[in-house]
C-alpha cells in the first residue's frame, strides 16, 4: 500500500459515519455507504486491510469455511474473477483477496490505518458521536459503526519470570509479518485451541522439539483440505447466485449437506457408515451427519464414541488418546478442524504436556516450569485465544446517553437488539458480533447482510429527515431473552468456552452469538426494516 492511498489524517474531521475495523465487515459497510453517497472514515489499528486475517499470520492459519463461500457475493464480477486455489483458503490467500477487494472498489482512500480508536462519546445535544483515536484526533460523525470482529481482542496470560526468559516469544493472534525460523529450536506452544491445532503440526516439521502445553483438550476433526478442481469451481461459478441462495436458506448461511435424521434413526452399522462419510467430508460439516448431535446427550455421546474410535486408529499410545479426549459434549466448543494434529503426536519430536494440575507455574531464563518440571525452550508461543464477542467492543471507552459506558451496559453480558443496536447508545451499530449469528454463520455473508441493513436504515433516516435512532429498552430486552432462549436450547451452553465468555476471569457468563438460525434472524431484521423501525425511536435534533 502506498502512502498516497492512505486517507489523510486531519484532526476534527466530520463524517456521516465513522467505521471501526478494516475486516470484511467494515470494508463492506464502507462500500455500501459510499454507494449511497454518505461520507465515511474507516479507522483501523493495523497498517493494512484484513482485520483478523491481517493479524493471524501464524503458520497454518486457514479458514474453516470453504473458500467458495467465505467470500463476498455482492458483486458477480468479483466472485467470477477471483480464483480460490484450495477448498479451505490459507491466511495469505484470504488476505490477498481482501486487499484485492479494497483495491478493486477503491476503498483505501477512506481508510485511516495505524490508528486505534480509544473512545467514542455520544453527544445528546447534537446527536453526534465524537470518536477519539490514539493520534489525538477527534472525529465527529452522526453514526458510529463497529466492525471490530468477534475474535480480535487477543488475550495473553502473564507468568512470573516472563521478563527473565532469554528466548523468543510469539502470540498467534499478533504474529509478525516476517517468517519465524524454528529450525533446530525447542518450541513450547501454550494452548490447544484452533490456532495451536493449525500451527503445531507445521512447526513440528521444522523444529527440533515441540512441547504442547494442554490444559483442556479439544475435539478435532480432519479438515480434508485439498486443491479445488477446475470442474467444481466451474460448476459453482456457472450459477454462483443459485449456489449462494441455497447457502442463504440454510441455518448457518453456508452450504453443506445436513442430514435431517437422528443418530437413532439408523442401525449401529448404518450410523458408523454415515459418520465415516462425514469424517471423509471433514471440517465443520461433520456436525451435519445427524440433526441431534448438538441437541441430544445420547446422540452426542454416539458421536464422541465414533470420534474416539478414529483417534485410537491414528495415535499409537493409548495414554495419549486418554489425555487428548475432552470430557465435554462434542461440538460444545467451536469444533476444531485441522490437518495432521493427532498424527503429530506419533512424532518423536513432539511431547504433549498435560497442565491440568498446577499448570504452567512460571517462566525461567531458559524456558518454563510446568507441573513441577523444568522445560528448556528457545521459543514460546502463546496460542491462548481472545476476549471473544465483546472484548473488541468493550476495550473501547464507549459512552452513550446519560454517561453510561458500554462496560456498565454489558456488565451482565451483552444486551442488544438483533445484535445491531443497543438501547442508550443511539446511532451506534454493532456489526456481526454478540446478539447476531456472526461466528455461527459465515462472517462474510453476515457482513453483507448487516451492511445492507444499516445502509437501508441510514437511507430511511435521510429520507425522513430524522437524525437520531435508538432501539427501545423493551425490544432490546425481548431480543436478549431470545438470544438466551436459543442458546439454552442447544448443548453449546453446557461447557466452558469463549462462546459463553468463561475464558475471561470475571466475565459474565452468557452465550453471546444468536444460535436460533440464519433464516429466522434475517426475517427479523427484514421485518424491522419493513416496519420502518417500529422497535426504535426516531427523532431529529
Ligand atoms: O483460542 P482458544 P484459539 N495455561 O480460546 C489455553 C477461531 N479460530 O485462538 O481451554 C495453559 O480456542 C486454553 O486452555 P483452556 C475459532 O473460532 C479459527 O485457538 O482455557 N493454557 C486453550 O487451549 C476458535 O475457536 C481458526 O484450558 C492456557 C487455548 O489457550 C477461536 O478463533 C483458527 C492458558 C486457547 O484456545 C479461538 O481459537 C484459529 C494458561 N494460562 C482461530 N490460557 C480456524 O480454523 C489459555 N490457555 C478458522
Amino acid at each position: 500500500m502506498t502512502d498516497e492511498k492512505k486517507a489523510e489524517i486531519l484532526p476534527g474531521d466530520r463524517f456521516d459515519a465513522v467505521i471501526v475495523g478494516a475486516g470484511f465487515t467494515g470494508l463492506y459497510m464502507l462500500h455500501v455507504l459510499r454507494q449511497k453517497g454518505f461520507t465515511a472514515r474507516l479507522v483501523d489499528a493495523a497498517s493494512g486491510v484484513g482485520g483478523t486475517w491481517y493479524w493471524n499470520r501464524y503458520p497454518g492459519a486457514r479458514c474453516d469455511i470453504e473458500s467458495m463461500q467465505y467470500s463476498f457475493q455482492f458483486s458477480e464480477e468479483l466472485q467470477q474473477e477471483w480464483e480460490w486455489t484450495e477448498r479451505y483458503a490459507s491466511q495469505p490467500e484470504i488476505l490477498a483477496y481482501i486487499e484485492h477487494v479494497a483495491e478493486r472498489f477503491d476503498l483505501t482512500r477512506d481508510i485511516q490505518f495505524d490508528t486505534r480508536v480509544e473512545a467514542a462519546t455520544f453527544n445528546e445535544d447534537t446527536g453526534e458521536w465524537m470518536v477519539e483515536t490514539d493520534r489525538g484526533q477527534a472525529l465527529h460523525a452522526r453514526y458510529f459503526i463497529m466492525g471490530v470482529g468477534c475474535l480480535s481482542a487477543p488475550i495473553k496470560p502473564t507468568f512470573e519470570g516472563e521478563a527473565d526468559f532469554t528466548g523468543e516469544t510469539y502470540q498467534t493472534s499478533i504474529w509478525p509479518k516476517e517468517p519465524v525460523d524454528f529450525k533446530g529450536k525447542r518450541v513450547g506452544i501454550i494452548g490447544v485451541g484452533s490456532s495451536a491445532i493449525q500451527a503445531g503440526p507445521l512447526i513440528a516439521e521444522e523444529a527440533e522439539h515441540v512441547y504442547i502445553y494442554q490444559r483442556t483438550p479439544n475435539y478435532v476433526v480432519p479438515s480434508q483440505n485439498r486443491p479445488l478442481t477446475p470442474e467444481e469451481v466451474r460448476d459453482i461459478k456457472s450459477d454462483y447466485k443459485g449456489f449462494r441462495a441455497k447457502a442463504y436458506a440454510g441455518l448457518t448461511a453456508f452450504l453443506f449437506e445436513r442430514h435431517d435424521q437422528s443418530v437413532f434413526d439408523l442401525s449401529p452399522d448404518e450410523r458408523r457408515a454415515r459418520f465415516d462419510d462425514y469424517w471423509n467430508i471433514g471440517g465443520l460439516p461433520f456436525l451435519g451427519a445427524f440433526n441431534d448431535i448438538l441437541f441430544n446427550d445420547d446422540a452426542n455421546q454416539a458421536c464422541i464414541d465414533y470420534w474416539r474410535s478414529r483417534i485410537e486408529e491414528i495415535i499409537d499410545d493409548p495414554k495419549l488418546v486418554d489425555l487428548l479426549t475432552p470430557d465435554e459434549e462434542f461440538g460444545c466448543k467451536r469444533l476444531c478442524s485441522g490437518t495432521g494434529f493427532y498424527e503429530m503426536f506419533n512424532r518423536d519430536n513432539v511431547t504433549l504436556v498435560d497442565v491440568r494440575g498446577t499448570g504452567i507455574e512460571r517462566f525461567t531464563p531458559t524456558g518454563l516450569r510446568a507441573e513441577g518440571v523444568d522445560y528448556n525452550l528457545d521459543t514460546i508461543i502463546f496460542a491462548t485465544g481472545f476476549d471473544a464477542m465483546t472484548g473488541s467492543v468493550t476495550r473501547i471507552r464507549i459512552t452513550g446517553k446519560g454517561g453510561q459506558t458500554i462496560q456498565q451496559k454489558w456488565a451482565e453480558g451483552p444486551k442488544t437488539y438483533l445484535g445491531l443496536m443497543i438501547s442508550g447508545f443511539p446511532n451506534m451499530f454493532n456489526m456481526v458480533s454478540a446478539g447476531s449469528p456472526s461466528v455461527l454463520a459465515t462472517m462474510v455473508t453476515a457482513a453483507e447482510q448487516h451492511g445492507d441493513w444499516v445502509g437501508e436504515c441510514l437511507d430511511h433516516m435521510r429520507e425522513t429527515g430524522k437524525t437520531v435512532i435508538e432501539v427501545t429498552p423493551e425490544a432490546e430486552a425481548e431480543w436478549t431473552a431470545e438470544v438466551k432462549r436459543a442458546g439454552d436450547a442447544s448443548l453449546r451452553t453446557n461447557c466452558d468456552s469463549w462462546y459463553v465468555g468463561s475464558n475471561i476471569e470475571g466475565k459474565a457468563r452468557a452465550f453471546a452469538p444468536y444460535i436460533g438460525g440464519w433464516p429466522p434472524y434475517v426475517a427479523r431484521c427484514n421485518a424491522e426494516t419493513a416496519s420502518k423501525y417500529e422497535n426504535c425511536v426516531l427523532s431529529a435534533v
